[in-house]
């Protein structure tokens, strides 16, 4: 691993909680194994893993006073829904004070939960590898999707957020974030 990388790891196991670390190593590890198989930079993979969730353990008033101070625009959506604020809020900090230059990198931090239309390969390994590491084990049709990852990446992703919207539209609690139902809408052609 490389010094910033150790660093990073090093870094997040202060700020985050165990089981969030856990998972951040599981996504680091999932990003670098799917960098190999689309050939991107393994080791900006891995820092994007380790540093996509950095903003996830801040308490909730904290993250909105964050953003405040540090002038992050929300949407509406995210205004009234926090657990959304830790991909913009971490995309910052991983910036400002984990010192990342790469946009690639700081974007896939930002589009991690959501995603976005017409993603790079970097942002499609993040968002798919917080959906398919192996910690993970709670979502519908998982073992199809790991395997769908490494075989064609955008129908996983387009897998994900059709699973992810009905999952949610089952919940009464969980408002659609009309982020990944954009994104859904760029992606959903790749199920055919
Ligand atoms: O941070 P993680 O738990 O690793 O995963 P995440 O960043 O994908 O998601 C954070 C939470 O946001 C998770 O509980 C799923 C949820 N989420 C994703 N898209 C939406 C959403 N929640 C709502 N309410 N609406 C969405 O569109
Ligand atoms: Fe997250
Ligand atoms: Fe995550």
């Amino acid at each position: 691993m490389n010094e910033r990388n150790t660093e990073l790891k090093k870094k997040m196991k202060k700020v985050l909680d165990k089981n969030r670390y856990q998972h951040t190593l599981g996504v680091a590890y999932t990003a670098a194994s799917l960098a190999m198989r689309y050939g991107i930079n393994i080791d900006d993979a891995f820092a994007a893993g380790l540093l996509h969730d950095c903003a996830k353990c801040i308490p909730t008033d904290e993250k909105y006073s964050l953003c405040e101070k540090y002038g992050i625009r929300l949407s509406d959506f995210e205004k009234k829904n926090s657990a959304l604020i830790h991909a913009k809020l971490g995309a910052y900090l991983a910036e400002i004070k984990y010192g990342i230059t790469d946009n690639d990198i700081i974007a896939a931090i930002r589009t991690h939960t959501t995603g976005e239309p017409d993603m790079s390969l970097m942002q499609k390994i993040i968002f798919t590898a917080d959906y398919i590491e192996p910690g993970r084990d709670q979502a519908a049709n998982l073992p199809e999707i790991r395997q769908m990852a490494f075989t064609d990446l955008d129908r996983a992703v387009a897998k994900i957020l059709s699973d992810t919207l009905n999952y949610l539209g089952k919940r009464k609690d969980q408002p659609i974030d009309p982020a990944t139902r954009e994104t859904y809408e760029f992606y959903k052609d790749k199920l055919n």
